[in-house]
Parts: C-alpha cells; structure tokens; sequence
C-alpha cells in the first residue's frame, strides 16, 4: 500500500511516455493508479470497482493512442483506396478485454492487477456495454470493424452516438418491460471527442433557382434550421497488428446554445427549448428490427448522419489530395476552398458502403453537394456518385423495406426531393427505351410509389445509386433477384452479387470461449485467431480420446458457468447434464420461437400421459428483446413465460425439463450461452432470414445447428456436413408453392392429434387459467392465416428433434459432431467476408501500418 502512495505523491518522478506505453507489469500497475487519482480523482480509500474499471480503461486506452496516431499518419501518406463503411448500427459488445486481447496486454494486465489485489474479472462487469444496435445488422457491423482493423484495411466506419441505445430489458410477471438504457451515464472511457470536426447540418426551409455567373440555371437550398454534428472517436485496433482504426460516431448539438432574443425577453425555458429540439436527432436508437419506423426524427437521423458523414469524406479525401500534391497538412486543413477540378479522382479513392437502406440518403447528398456546390455537370455528377457507392441488403420481408411519404420528405429536404425527383426522370427514361411500353415495369422500378399518399422507395434509390448490390447468402441473393428486387436484376443483372456474412473468430472464440480457444491452441497453434480455416486441423484429433473428453470437458464447465447464471438470475436450478437447447435472438414470427414452444409443449404432455417414459433432459434456454411496438412478439415472452410456470413448477417433469428466458439479450449474454449451447435453434421459415450470423457464432463454440434450409443455414451444413446438421422442414420453394395453392393450417391442426391437443392447451387457458383468453391472438394467428407456416413444418420439425435426442445419448458420437461444426466453421469467420467486400466491391487493399 504504501507503495501506491509513492507513486500517487510524486508525478514529478513518472516518466510519462513509459507510463503511457509501457507494456510490462510494473508500469501497468503504475499507470493504473495514476489513472485513477489523476482521471479518476480517487484514492484506494474513495474508490469503487468502477473507478479501477475507468482507470484500466484509460491505461489500455493510452497503449492504443500512438498506434491510432500512427494508422491516421499512414492513411494520409499513402495513396490508397479507402473504404468508408455507413451503418446506423453498432452493436460493439464489451471493449475491455477485446482491446487487451488484442493488444497483446491480456496476461500482463491480469498479473498487474493480481498483485493491486483487484480480480480483472469482475473489473470487467463494470462496463455498460454500448448497446447501439438492435440484433444482427448492428452486430455485423461490429464484426466488420474487428475484421477491417485486423485486416489492416484502410477504413473509417461512420454510425450514430445515440444517448440511449436499445432498451434494457426486464420482465415483469412474465411480460417484456423496457427501461431506458443509460449506457453514457458513468462516462464512456473508450471515446474521443472531437469537437474540432464539428459540421454543420441543414434541414427544412425551401429551395430556389438562380443563374451563376456562367449563365447557367442552378439551384440552392435556403435551409430553416441547422444543427451541429460532433464526431465521437473510438479506436479499433486489430487483432496482432498496429493498425488501430477509427469508429467515429455523431452526436446532435445546437447551433445555438440559446436564443438570445427570446433570452433577453426574459423567457428562459423557450430561450433553450430550441436546443433541446436539436439534440433530440442523436437521442434514441428505435428498436425495431425488420420493420421500418416511418417517423420524422428517423428520417432527421438518417440526414444528419449521412451529411456528417459525408462531409468527413470528403474533408479527407482534400486533405490528403493537397498532401499528395505536395502540400502541407496544416495548409490542407486551412484550404477549404473546394473546386470542380478536385473531384476528378474521388471515385477512384473513395467507396462508400451502406448497410442497409438507412444510409441510402447519401446518394442524394452526394448529387447535391457534386451538383448544388461544386457545380459538376449532372451527368459527371452521376457517375461518381455510382462508381462510389454500394449497398447492402439484408432483408426478404417486403413490409420492411423502407419508404417516406414525399409530404414529409418534402418538408425536410425540399432539394433532396426535386433531385430524387430529377434521378427518377432520368432513370425512368432509360427503363422506357429499354422496355418500351411497359408501363407496369417502369411503376415497379420507380423511385417512387404512386398512390393516394406518394412514398419515396429507399431501397429502390439504393439500386439505382449504386454500382454493386449485395444480398447476405447465397439463398438470400438468389432470393432477391427471383423475388424482391427481381425487376432491378432484370436491369441490371452485372450489379447483383453475394456476399455471406461472417463473425468475428476474436470475439466468438476467443474472446467468449476462452477455454476452447486455448484446446485449440494447444493443438493446431494459434493461428486460427486470424485464418480461422486453420480449423480444419482438428479434425486430425477426432480419434484423440483424450483430446475428445477435453472438448465434453470444457462444454461441461461452460455449461455449469450459465447454469450459475441462471440460478443467479432466475433462480432456476438447472441440470448441466442436460441438453442445452437454446434459441437466442430478436423474438419475431418469421423466427419462429413458437414452433420451438410447441415442441416443449409436446414433450411435456408425452411425460405426462406417460410418467415413466424415457425422455432426455433438456434445458430449453431463451432470450431474445421485442421491439416495443410489436405486440404478437411480446406474447410470445409472455407464452415463454407461461408455460416455464408450468412445466418448472411440475413435479412430474421438471428433472427434465426446464425453460429458462434470459432476460436482456446482449452481446456479452450472447458470449456467455454460445460457450455453453449445445441445440443451435435456426428455425426460421425458409426464405425468411436473409443470413443469420447467431448460426454461425454458437456452430464455432461446438454446438450443433437443428435448423431450416434458410439463409446461411444451407451454406453452414454444406460446410460442416449433412451428416452434422440436425435439418428439417419445407424449401424455400416448398413454402412458396404451398402459399400460392391456399396454405390451409387447419389441415394439418386436423390431421396430427398431438399437434391439435398442444394448440388446444394454449387456446383453453392451460398456460394462463387467470385469463383463458390470453394467448388467443397467437393461436389465432396460428390458424387462421399461419403466416410463416409454424403448422406445416411442425410434424417434421419433431422427427428432427427427435433424432437429436437419440444422438445426444451417444455422447461420442455428439462430440464428434460438435468437433466438426467447429473444425469447418473457417468460412464464416467475417475475415473472409470483408476480403470479399474488398475484392468483389471496394477495390481496396490492406495498408501496413509500420510500427
Ligand atoms: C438482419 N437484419 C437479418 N435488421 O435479419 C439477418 N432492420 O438475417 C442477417 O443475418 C443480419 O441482418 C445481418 O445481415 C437486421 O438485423 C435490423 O436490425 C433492422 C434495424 C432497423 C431497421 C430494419
């Protein structure tokens, strides 16, 4: 202790460059508790967790800080393509031991703080993870930053800095409850402000006509209001390397601070109320997945965050541009004044990809800015815009395509409208010449919906901006140029590709499963972290008896880790011998949890009718949020719950059956069950789920896929092998034969007794006797117009699980399989995904960072 003290009491005596990079154990312990009496302002006498929390983050931060500097320098010296990734979404996970891990301070920090007497492991639960996603697009997004660092690709990712990010989650009386999600509230030690690089955004006002000095017609817009966007940076460094990208996130401020003519008046709340309106743009991440929120304030984020963006863009682009020339990059950041003539290359430096169609205003935002302020040629204009741009769908669900009614629109960005309206003529008149008189085509393809209320089609501007459209998985692709976006793949068949989603191996291996990830090592080395087909070696180690009883070992503990858990959060006692059966990720119907929940149902009611049957034990585990709005999916948590009540409360059942729903599904809840999931649970109706990734992170920790022929389903099992893959249910094509023939649930609710007699538990109040009717809307969903076909793959989907229990008591013959789901997981490391964005679209290569 008194040590401590010296340290604390003499700065004067601290070389700080070694306190801030040094890497080995003394030095780290030193800049710990420098950190956290000089940032943190404490002592070991005031200081909580969270204050070693905050002071570790800074010491690990520091380490990053030249290397970041260094990657930035890089970037501008050379003359290299960049990528600039746009997502509203980032749904990161926990940044502590991801950047020790990868830094390469994961052992030294673990001894330094052993011997402050602190335990890393709980400093590690001090951080609020920044929940700035709803479900896989988000977290794709996050996976694509690890990936983009570790690669050393030279990228910048751009996103919102939302206050409050997805909801959290708590239940009450078995319903989803939502409470804000405070995550800023302690302060967030990984982000930089830079309110150097604030922009300015326009919105509203109207437009007008005028005739520059060259006699030529243009146009400007006369906003009404404006708002400030300040970049938030986090550093991203790669696993092993010294590039340390950037993550830089918006957040909204006033232009004015107060309205000093109200102020002077004397009407002080009105003074600041307008302030207040401004910062709303960056307040709250809307919960939905798969379904668009037609508001206003949706719509003013997109704007803002692109504009910002874009801005950004460009600003570099100039700056290194001018450096390339020779020029100074103090000059560069003084030269503001922007021609014509400079955009001559940008499209040969620039690529700018939107996941999904959120960002899709940015094709506008370019028009006007190459059109309105740097007074290109429309046509020149155009070109670049398309050279430049590329998009990402990642849905099959016609109801979540994103449209704005042109009134509201028009209101916020009266000039991005008329060019809107301006792409829309220009590329309506092609359609015509190339397929005169098809009239119902060119409707089809317009940017526009006609009707009693004009919609503006987003996805449709994204096809026609950009220069490459990429669906998710081969299914997901084929199925959007058969179905979806069938008439712009008839237009443009050469933009079409695919590109399959992949995780991060650091984070869903190593990071979740450390006690795999060190079996592994141990066996074929470590460089699976970054050439994650490197996996196949196992399979050298499938006759290994003692390599085999490590793998069940370590299931087992991992098991026996979230069975703590659950106890610990739930209060359910459940058996970690038993299967672990889990469905985890966003509830919706087309995911079909309800079809996981009539299976339970069957099996509960064959113990019943026969008490001494021999059933498997499993524990059925769930979690998954709800979007707010959507009411048949919080049913669903409430039927969840439901029916855990009964069944874990039976004496007849419970030694072998338990439910558990894990409430507030999040990144680190997602690490903590994929190390210990056994069932995979995909069971979404095919041709519903564009890819899925949650399939592939718990098929790397071992556990094996019972699942559909949908999204990267199909690829998962060719990859790892039928014979490893628990299948069932209809194709793609199946469903929708069967949909165009009048799909009739009561056929099949007729015909299978016990399917009928679950169905009538649920209708009869079985699950709910306070309120027999509760689950009504479910069932008669289920009935009447079965939607996602829950009855029709209900017979098939028992035969399946079935077998999976007769595996499972083969408790070699399931290792073996759980070896070889982790053993040919490699392609779905998204290391291979971005190497394919960058070939197949960006045309950018990995830039060494020189350390
Ligand atoms: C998911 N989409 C797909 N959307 O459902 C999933 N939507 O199949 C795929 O694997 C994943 O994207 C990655 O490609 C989403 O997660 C959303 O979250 C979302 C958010 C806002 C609006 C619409």
């Amino acid at each position: 202790h008194s040590q401590k003290h010296i340290h604390r009491t003499e700065p004067a005596k601290i070389q700080v460059e070694d306190d801030r990079t040094g890497m080995s154990v003394e030095t780290l312990k030193r800049a710990i508790l420098d950190n956290l009496f000089y940032i943190q302002g404490k002592d070991q006498f005031f200081a909580i967790p969270y204050d070693y929390y905050m002071a570790l983050a800074y010491t690990v931060r520091d380490r990053l800080i030249y290397r970041w500097l260094k990657t930035q320098q890089t970037y501008f010296e050379k003359d290299a393509k960049f990528a600039f990734y746009l997502s509203v979404e980032y749904l990161k996970g926990r940044h502590l031991r991801k950047n020790l891990v990868n830094v390469g301070l994961w052992d030294v920090a673990n001894q330094a703080l052993q011997e402050l007497g602190l335990n890393l492991y709980d400093l590690m639960e001090q951080e609020q993870e920044p929940g700035l996603g709803n479900g896989g697009l988000g977290r794709l997004a996050a996976c694509f930053l690890d990936s983009l660092a570790t690669l050393e690709i030279p990228a910048i990712c751009y996103g919102i800095r939302y206050k409050f990010g997805t909801f959290d989650q708590v239940i009450q009386n078995g319903w989803q409850v939502e409470r804000p999600d405070k995550w800023l509230r302690f302060g967030n030690p990984w982000e930089i402000p830079r309110s150097e690089y604030v922009v300015e955004v326009k919105l509203g006002g109207h437009t007008e006509a005028y005739l520059d000095q060259n006699g030529h017609y243009r146009v400007r817009w006369i906003s009404d209001r404006t708002v400030l966007g300040t970049p938030f940076d986090t550093l991203v460094p790669g696993y092993n390397t010294n590039t340390v990208n950037t993550l830089r996130l918006w957040t909204a401020r006033a232009s004015e601070e107060l309205n000093f003519e109200v102020f002077n008046t004397g009407d002080y709340t009105r003074a600041v109320a307008d302030k207040t309106f401004s910062e709303n743009i960056s307040k709250l991440l809307y919960p939905n997945d798969n379904t668009p929120q037609g508001k206003e304030l949706r719509l003013e984020q997109q704007y803002f965050f692109v504009s910002c963006s874009l801005q950004d863009i460009i600003r570099l682009y100039m700056i290194r541009l001018h450096r390339s020339r020779g020029g100074s990059y103090e000059e560069a950041l003084l030269r503001i004044e922007i021609s014509q003539e400079h955009f001559e290359n940008f499209d040969q430096q620039v690529s700018i990809q939107m996941n999904d169609t959120h960002p899709s205003l940015i094709i506008a935002e370019l028009m006007r800015l190459l059109v309105d302020e740097y007074q290109l040629d429309w046509e020149r204009a155009w070109e670049i815009t398309q050279n430049c741009c590329a998009y990402t769908n990642h849905t099959l669900l016609p109801e979540a395509l994103e449209q704005w009614p042109i009134s509201l629109f028009g209101r916020l960005l009266p000039r991005h409208l008329e060019i809107i309206y301006e792409i829309n003529r220009r590329f309506l008149n092609q359609v015509w010449l190339q397929f005169p008189g098809d009239l119902n085509r060119v409707a089809q393809l317009s940017l526009i919906r006609e009707g009693s209320e004009k919609q503006i089609r987003m996805a449709n501007l994204a096809c026609v901006g950009s220069h490459t459209i990429n669906g998710v998985s081969q299914l997901h692709t084929k199925l959007l140029k058969q179905s979806l976006l069938h008439d712009f793949y008839e237009l443009y068949p050469e933009k079409f590709t695919n590109i399959t989603n992949g995780v991060s191996p650091r984070r869903w291996l190593l990071l979740s499963n450390p006690k795999l990830a060190l079996l592994i090592t141990e066996r074929i080395g470590k460089k699976w972290i970054t050439k994650l087909d490197e996996l196949k070696r196992l399979e050298a180690f499938l006759e290994d008896a003692e390599f085999c009883q490590a793998w069940q070992q370590i299931k087992h503990e991992n098991k026996h880790d979230l069975a703590e858990y659950i106890l610990q959060c739930n209060g359910i006692d459940v058996n970690a011998n038993s299967l672990f059966d889990v469905q985890v990720k966003r509830i919706h119907e087309y995911k079909r949890q309800i079809l996981n929940l009539l299976h339970i149902i069957t099996l509960y009611n064959r113990f019943k009718q026969n008490p001494s049957l021999e059933v498997l034990p499993r524990t059925f585990i769930f979690a998954g949020k709800a979007a707010p709005g959507y009411f048949i999916a919080k049913l669903v948590i409430k039927l969840i719950h439901a029916i855990a009540n009964v069944v874990n409360h039976d004496p007849d059942v419970n030694s072998r059956l338990k439910i558990v729903f894990l409430r507030n599904y999040c990144v680190s809840l997602a690490q903590r069950i994929c190390a210990a999931a056994e069932l995979s649970e995909q069971i979404s109706t095919a041709g519903k789920e564009a890819s899925g990734t949650g399939n592939m992170k718990l098929a790397m920790n071992g556990a094996i896929t019972i699942g559909t022929l949908d999204g990267a389903n199909i690829e998962i099992r060719q990859e790892v092998g039928n014979e490893n893959f628990f299948l069932f249910g209809l194709t793609a094509e199946e469903v929708f034969s069967l949909k165009s023939q009048n799909y009739n649930p009561w056929n099949y609710y007729n015909s299978n007794l016990e399917l009928r007699q679950v169905i009538d538990m649920i209708a009869s109040g079985y699950f709910s006797p306070d309120r027999t009717d509760l689950f009504r809307p479910i069932v008669e969903s289920l009935l009447i117009r079965d939607e996602y076909m829950v009855l029709a793959d209900y017979q098939s989907y028992l035969d399946s699980q079935e077998r999976v229990s007769h595996v499972y008591l083969e408790q070699e013959h399931w290792t073996r399989m759980s070896i070889l789901n982790t053993a040919r997981i490699g392609k779905f490391s998204s290391d291979r995904t971005i190497l394919e964005y960058c070939q197949k679209i960006w045309n950018v290569k990995p830039l060494r960072v020189e350390s």
